[in-house]
């Protein structure tokens, strides 16, 4: 049976859209998701001041919404962070994770000087204080919901273009830091060539989250098709972005335990397949329900926030069977 049996896409799809911002948005999409305080909250990337079909944007923030069910979200009247200074052109791609009752989160920083991973802490998403700013280039950092030896953990995308050796051929790395500012003990954790359909960068997807078996995470893979163009807002567009998922070992967190074959979700639907860019499906949340259900959220097209459910158990053994 193949994975995608597993998975059970909402009825209520896409979750969060433009149309529901009470505020100038274009695309709403790459959400981190958690639930926090008892509530479920979304930090969601919105590319604003644009119109469907056009390529150009004004700018980016990131909005957040909450919800009591995961499902249904309300947005909040304004938008939360939009970083912009001289140096940093805007922060997007926000994850979150939930680590000793404070809200840490992820973002990609464009900069004058490249792409940096940044770290910062919220406890009412409201004041924010950034933790760290990786070297460039690097982004798609998720943190662990938990620590090994006192350390927090985290896995990242670094995307070295001279050293490679392929366009584009970028790959999963982790590293652990005592305060969330310095980081080392850095360790490949999968290599883009391992995952056997995809044949361009992966990057970590949703914060992972605990299970008996291991950390169990979703990643994104990307698949380059210069012969086929996909639906988008601008030519050119060549790259299929799927979400895959693995395991990983609970005491050494860059040990793959268990990685699932295939894709667990590839691009299917009609809010999946066209938008802003066509064929991209980005993993950014997961929540472990005490029912055992998954609830993964992933930007679908650029364009749209959705949700799709499985059950953890079945989600465990698709990434041990062999
Ligand atoms: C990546 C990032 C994501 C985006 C994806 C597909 O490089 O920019 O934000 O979802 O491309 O366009």
């Amino acid at each position: 049976m193949s994975a995608s049996a597993f998975v059970v896409r909402s009825p209520m799809n896409p979750v969060l859209s433009a149309e529901r911002i009470p505020y100038p948005a274009t695309l709403i999409f790459n959400a981190g998701v958690a639930r926090f305080q008892g509530k479920y909250v979304m930090v969601f990337r919105n590319d604003f001041g644009g119109h469907p079909g056009s390529a150009h944007f004004e700018g980016t923030n990131i909005g957040v919404a909450f919800s009591d069910d995961g499902v249904k979200w309300a947005p909040q009247p304004k938008p939360w962070i939009a970083w912009k200074t001289d140096e940093i052109h805007r922060a997007y791609d926000p994850r979150i994770t939930v680590i000793d009752n404070r809200c840490y989160l992820c973002f990609a920083v464009d900069t004058k000087h490249g792409i940096r991973g940044g770290i910062a802490v919220t406890d009412d998403f409201d004041r924010w204080e950034v933790l760290s700013l990786s070297a460039p280039d690097n982004r798609n950092m998720v943190l662990f919901p938990g620590k090994v030896g006192g350390k927090f953990l985290r896995l990242e995308r670094p995307f070295p273009i001279y050293g490679r050796g392929g366009p584009e051929q970028f790959d999963l790395w982790f590293s652990d830091s005592p305060d969330c500012a310095y980081w080392g003990n850095t360790q490949l954790v999968l290599g883009s060539e391992q995952v056997p359909w995809a044949n361009s960068k992966i990057g970590p997807g949703a914060p992972p989250i605990r299970t008996r078996a291991g950390w169990l995470t979703a990643f994104h893979a990307v698949s380059i098709d210069k012969s086929r163009e996909l639906p988008a807002w601008h030519a050119g567009w060549h790259k299929t972005y799927t979400i895959g998922l693995m395991l990983l070992d609970l005491e050494c967190p860059w040990k793959v335990a268990g990685m699932l074959r295939e894709p667990l979700l590839a691009p299917e639907t009609d809010y999946e397949r066209n938008g802003f860019r066509g064929n991209v499906l980005f993993p950014g949340g997961m929540i472990l329900e005490p029912s055992g259900e998954v609830k993964i959220y992933y930007g679908a097209a650029d364009t749209v926030e959705c949700l799709a459910t499985a059950h953890v158990d079945d989600l465990i053994a698709l990434c041990l069977k062999t």
